[in-house]
């Protein structure tokens, strides 16, 4: 296994818009295999392609406190059921050390792929539906920060810029 680069932003790599995964072959399981071992390395609870520059529709995730609950998504579809929103604070690997409360659909159906290409469905809330948001959002290249204002943001991009130029 290995661990892989995470893009920061504002890299515009974060902006590709990943493709589904047309057959779950090796090379998807030694990708989702990589995807889990950096994410447990981060310290992150989810981890989608797009942050590591693969853009296929593949995402990583374990909201358990042992470690030891990995979830695979591929080509996750997510419906939302209603108008109902909640609050949540949030953070990404790809933004590292800000954290913003920001506001999404409360009640959600997912489908998605699991490493062996079987469908499956839940009806995730609370954290978990959060994180597949977020983790959807990567794949069609968005980013958590998108949803704050233009001063917030900008204020995140040059911070990082800053911290990329100076890494020490
Ligand atoms: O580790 C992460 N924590 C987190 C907390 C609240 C909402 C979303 C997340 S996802 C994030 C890892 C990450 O960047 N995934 O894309
Ligand atoms: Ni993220």
């Amino acid at each position: 296994m290995a661990i892989l680069n995470i893009l920061e932003f504002p890299d515009a790599r974060l902006r590709t818009v990943a493709k589904p995964v047309a057959n779950i072959d090796e090379s998807i399981r030694t990708l989702v295999d990589n995807m889990l071992e950096t994410m447990y390395s981060a310290q992150g609870i989810g981890l989608a392609a797009t942050q590591v520059n693969v853009h296929q529709r593949v995402v990583v995730m374990d909201l358990s406190e042992t470690g030891d609950q990995p979830m695979v998504l591929i080509n996750p579809e997510v419906k939302i059921l209603d108008d109902q929103t909640c609050p949540h604070q949030e953070g990404c690997l790809s933004v590292p050390g800000f954290y913003e409360t920001i506001q999404r659909p409360e009640h959600i159906h997912l489908t998605a792929l699991d490493r062996d290409g079987n469908r499956f469905e839940l009806l995730p809330d609370g954290l978990l539906a959060v994180c597949i948001q977020h983790e959807i959002d990567h794949l069609d290249g968005k980013l958590f920060v998108d949803y704050l204002s233009t001063i917030k943001r900008q204020r995140i991009r040059t911070k990082l810029e800053k911290l990329n130029r100076h890494p020490d």
